[in-house]
């Protein structure tokens, strides 16, 4: 434990000089912290646990195992660096390898993937246990009280060590905490323990303990530590604006390193000799390090491995899909019905959301059955958390299941906002494709259902705007089967969004037996010569509701339901408008950055020569949607006819 503080030490030394030499370009400290860090590591089973470090846990990340040269391949962000091969900053741990998953720079979102770990773990009965560690600024984070109470509400294995050096950046404990970090765990019904983090036999006992509450399967444990850094935050902060030299000073006799050193003397377990020949080995092996890191590669491949399994354009649909063989059924049963065959085939899936378990089944019915069939470990209700439904997702999804969880409706997703595109979205990238995040978030979106402002959004332009996400619509029973299928089958974030207006409404064949739809490839629903009108979702249902009536006008419109936005089938777009000369693109969110722009720009960049018309949207006009009054959605809504307009005079230009 010494020599690992020791190790800690010496190389936080090093990289603060490196960095003041220019010669590394950014470091976090963690001096003062490795009683902490160290001696907490000593209390778990490197086979069976997983630790989440968070960006100060030198001493975590070396006494797990991560070696010197790993860590200096990381501060000089190279190539080979195992935990993000240089895409981030130093100090942000991953290794699939040794249980490690990927961790942002963003606070407390780790909590949420920890608890899911642990979830995961608990499931399996692996017996493993999860550390979680953090700053008492983090505690802050709504994702650090949603996982603990989700930690609570399911007796998780989980020990959150929350690292309390008196100051986030420049904001004290007391202008940072009301009451105190370890208190709040009675409210999340566990216990919590304040220690001295510069302790490293008092940290060493009170994990031990919390590790055998936790493997007994009696619940989470939260552990403050207190404690103190002696450098400042990061490489670029200026910590004598807001801590006294004195205060420093002060801490810095309390000293973590020289106490255990002390202590190891006095009782005879160290000599002077010895001391001396452990702090030469440690100085020459990271000497060693620092050269061998220096030296090595860089990295060079700034675009890959952004998503798992990239999809690549494949040759454009031409004509309408064959009609699926099946008996009649509508967009919500064909929904319930799929996830019971995927909950069928694949044993590793487990669903979760808001009332969507036993009773209930959902507010509209899509899991109905799924406890019942399959057990509550498979299909449960969560606490209106949404950060945590999609955080837990995100960590259960390390521990090898396939998470299905469902966000009441897409108006409600936006606290999960952040979980999705921080951290679900860019595991792929940031952890060099060694991370992925097998999940499938589906919601109900849109309007027409007389759900005002908070029932009724379209969300797709965000994600759609995100890499690493992959985003579908399904506008008929059949290809929410198939769409569904390869979502689960793939590992990315898929975000597949239900057009609510079409639950009960789009009523086709539901196919018997295997069915696929493969994300990233539009249909055509139907052939025609004299423009093209691009949708999906409710829009493209209403889009083949106006097919008959141009056609009687003597206007043969080709209808594109592109079905996955993200990616985008491109291929599809450009035969048809090479076919068609014009373009007419709808869809039921605001027109302003909406996803019709991406389309259109495209359009205009890539087919200008075949274009006889320009390039038209039908959306929303820049208003909060949906008005409840029904005169007002009413006159917002596209309809059948509103679309002919539109499409008529397209065709005149
Ligand atoms: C969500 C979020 N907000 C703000 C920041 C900027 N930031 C980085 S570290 C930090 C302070 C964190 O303090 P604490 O959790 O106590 O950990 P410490 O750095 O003191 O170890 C802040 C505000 C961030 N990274 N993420």
């Amino acid at each position: 434990m010494y020599r690992l503080m020791l190790l800690t030490r010496r190389i936080d030394d090093r990289m603060w000089a490196l960095q003041r030499q220019g010669r590394a370009a950014f470091v976090l400290g963690s001096s003062g912290h490795e009683a902490v860090q160290v001696a907490s590591v000593f209390a778990l089973d490197k086979g069976t646990d997983w630790i989440f470090p968070y960006y100060r846990d030198m001493g975590v990340g070396l006494a797990w195992g991560f070696t010197p040269l790993e860590v200096f391949l990381g501060v000089f962000a190279k190539r080979d660096d195992p935990s993000s091969g240089g895409r981030q900053l130093p100090s942000h741990w991953s290794d699939p390898d040794r249980n490690v998953f990927t961790q942002s720079s963003v606070i407390g979102t780790q909590f949420p993937h920890a608890a899911g770990v642990a979830h995961g773990l608990k499931i399996k009965g692996t017996g493993g246990v999860v550390v979680v560690y953090g700053g008492e600024g983090a505690t802050s984070e709504g994702d650090w009280h949603e996982a603990m109470n989700w930690a609570g509400i399911h007796d998780l294995p989980l020990i959150c060590v929350i690292e309390n050096n008196q100051y986030a950046i420049s904001v004290p404990t007391e202008e940072q905490v009301a009451g105190s970090v370890h208190e709040r765990a009675a409210g999340y019904g566990f216990p919590g323990h304040l220690i001295d983090g510069n302790d490293a036999f008092e940290v060493l006992a009170t994990m031990k303990a919390a590790v055998a509450r936790a493997r007994a399967g009696e619940g989470p444990t939260l552990i403050e530590a207190e404690t103190y850094r002696y450098y400042a935050h990061t490489s670029d902060d200026n910590d004598t604006l807001y801590r006294s030299r004195d205060e420093v000073e002060s801490w810095r006799k309390k000293d973590p390193l020289a106490r255990m050193r002390t202590y190891l003397i006095e009782n005879r377990l160290l000599t002077e000799a010895d001391e001396a020949q452990i702090d030469a080995e440690v100085v020459e092996g990271l000497a060693k390090a620092v050269e061998e890191a220096e030296s090595a590669s860089a990295p060079d491949e700034p675009t890959t491995r952004v998503y798992a399994r990239p999809i690549e354009p494949g040759p454009p649909a031409t004509e309408p899909e064959p009609v699926p063989q099946g008996d009649t059924t509508n967009l919500i049963t064909a929904i319930n019905r799929t996830l019971h065959e995927i909950f069928e085939q694949h044993e590793d899936t487990v669903l979760f959301g808001e009332d969507v378990a036993r009773g209930k089944g959902g507010v509209f019915k899509a899991t109905e059955g799924l406890t019942d069939v399959f057990g509550p470990d498979r299909c449960f209700n969560t606490p209106i958390a949404e950060s945590s439904i999609i955080g837990c997702a995100i960590g259960m999804s390390a521990t090898g299941f396939k998470v299905l969880p469902e966000i009441q409706f897409a108006d409600y997703i936006h606290p999960a906002f952040n979980q999705i595109v921080s951290e679900a979205a860019r595991a792929s990238y940031r952890s060099n494709g060694r991370w992925s995040v097998p999940i499938v978030i589906r919601t109900p979106y849109g309007a027409g259902i007389h759900g005002a402002q908070y029932h009724s959004q379209s969300i797709e332009s965000f994600y759609s705007h995100v890499p690493g996400l992959k985003v579908v619509v399904p506008s008929t029973p059949a290809d929410a089967k198939g769409l569904l299928h390869s979502a689960v089958d793939d590992p990315d974030p898929v975000m597949f969004l239900e057009p609510k207006k079409l639950y009960r409404l789009a009523k086709g064949p539901f196919p018997e037996g295997e069915h696929i739809v493969p994300l990233g490839k539009a249909a055509i629903r139907h052939a025609g010569t004299d423009l093209t009108i691009i949708s999906y979702g409710a829009m493209a249902h209403f889009a083949m509701e106006a097919v008959p009536i141009l056609e009687e006008l003597g206007i043969s419109p080709e209808v594109i339901d592109l079905r996955s936005l993200k990616p985008l089938d491109w291929p599809t777009i450009e035969a048809s408008i090479k076919k068609t000369s014009r373009a007419l693109i709808m869809h039921e969110d605001n027109e302003f950055a909406g996803y019709g722009a991406e389309v259109a720009a495209q359009i205009a960049d890539k087919t200008f020569e075949w274009l006889d018309a320009p390039v038209k949207r039908y959306a929303l006009p820049d208003v909060p949607l949906m008005p409840y009054a029904g005169s007002l959605e009413h006159s917002l809504y596209p309809t059948a006819e509103s679309i002919v307009e539109r499409a008529q005079e397209l065709a005149k230009y």
